[in-house]
């Protein structure tokens, strides 16, 4: 099975750029499988569930499916998509996700997302949010870092 909203050309100058913006150092990446452009909604003080984005590359020979996902900032992880229905947009959990070889999943608003559920009291309070994807090509690491969306930098306002 493949995502929908995936893309059958690899943006090669964007994984690029990803490295860069992920964190100090590449991590490395299970064969194939690489991530750019991730970032994560600013938590709304109060509120314990966000969303992440990414770019998730398969650029093996083989479809990666996605068997679980973890953070250590947060409760659980869910893949969501968003349709609508009825006018109203929901999101549910995609069953048995799996990045085809050399397809692109595009995480984004208002699309495919990350969900993180049950996000601990100072999540929010940090620079990023982590997420691990087990897959069966093997572990890839993310490291989000809060965008777009809301207060991050208002602390500094009061
Ligand atoms: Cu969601």
């Amino acid at each position: 099975m493949s995502l929908p909203n995936t893309s059958r050309r690899p943006a090669a100058a964007l994984l690029l750029t990803l490295a860069m913006v992920a964190g100090c150092s590449e991590q490395p990446a299970p064969a194939g499988l690489s991530a750019a452009n991730g970032w994560a909604r600013a938590v709304p003080p109060g509120k314990t569930v966000t969303a992440g984005f990414a770019e998730i590359a398969n650029r093996g020979a083989s479809d990666c499916r996605i068997d679980s996902l973890a953070s250590g900032q947060a409760e659980r992880v869910e893949l969501h998509t968003t349709s609508m229905d009825g006018g109203v947009m929901r999101m549910r959990p995609i069953a048995e996700p799996t990045i085809g070889a050399g397809e692109v999943l595009r995480l984004a608003p208002g699309g495919d997302h990350l969900m993180f559920i049950g996000l601990g009291e100072h999540a929010g309070h940090g620079d990023a949010l982590d997420v691990t994807l087990v897959t069966s090509c093997g572990e890839l690491e993310l490291l989000l870092p809060f965008g777009r969306g809301a207060p991050a930098g208002d602390h500094s306002h009061h």
